[in-house]
């Protein structure tokens, strides 16, 4: 049987959908969840968000031994964190790095990710349900 395929989200994603929906739409955190599960069908999904650095990297340590594939949101520490590229550095299956609004049509301190430099794909732009498309992807990619 595969492994599941962690969906981690980063800082303040807990607050989507009752802050700047015109940025990144209405759906909230839950329902992004609710979209991951049926976009996988049978495929086992842990989905988790977090504030903390700290707990991210330990969610990334995890799946390093469970996970087929990542999917992460990092939020704003995708333009922050090395600690957090040099765990994904450690994940030897598929990831992809995954935003909800268009960072290249932001301000420039959204322009460079430091995630990227790991990932082996990029979504960005494609709103909540774009979740669905990267959990489909990794579905078949890992089956
Ligand atoms: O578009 C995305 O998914 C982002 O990763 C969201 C991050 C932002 O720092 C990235 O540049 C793009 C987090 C935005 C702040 O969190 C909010 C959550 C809900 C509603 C408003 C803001």
């Amino acid at each position: 049987m595969s492994k599941a395929i962690y969906v981690l989200n980063g800082p303040n994603l807990n607050r989507l959908g009752k802050r700047e929906p015109e940025i990144y739409g209405h759906t909230t955190l839950a329902e992004v969840e609710q979209i991951c599960r049926e976009a996988a069908g049978d495929r086992a999904i842990v989905f988790r968000q977090t504030n903390s650095e700290e707990q991210l990297l330990n969610w990334v340590h995890e799946a390093i031994d469970e996970a087929s594939a990542i999917l992460i949101n990092p939020a704003a520490f995708t333009f922050t964190s090395l600690a957090l590229l040099d765990a994904l550095k450690m994940f030897e299956g598929p990831i992809v790095e995954f935003h909800i609004s268009n960072i290249h049509k932001r301000e420039q301190m959204y322009h460079k990710s430091y995630v990227s430099l790991r990932a082996d794909s990029v979504m960005a732009g494609f709103g909540a349900q774009g979740y669905a498309l990267a959990v489909k992807y990794l579905v078949t990619l890992t089956s």
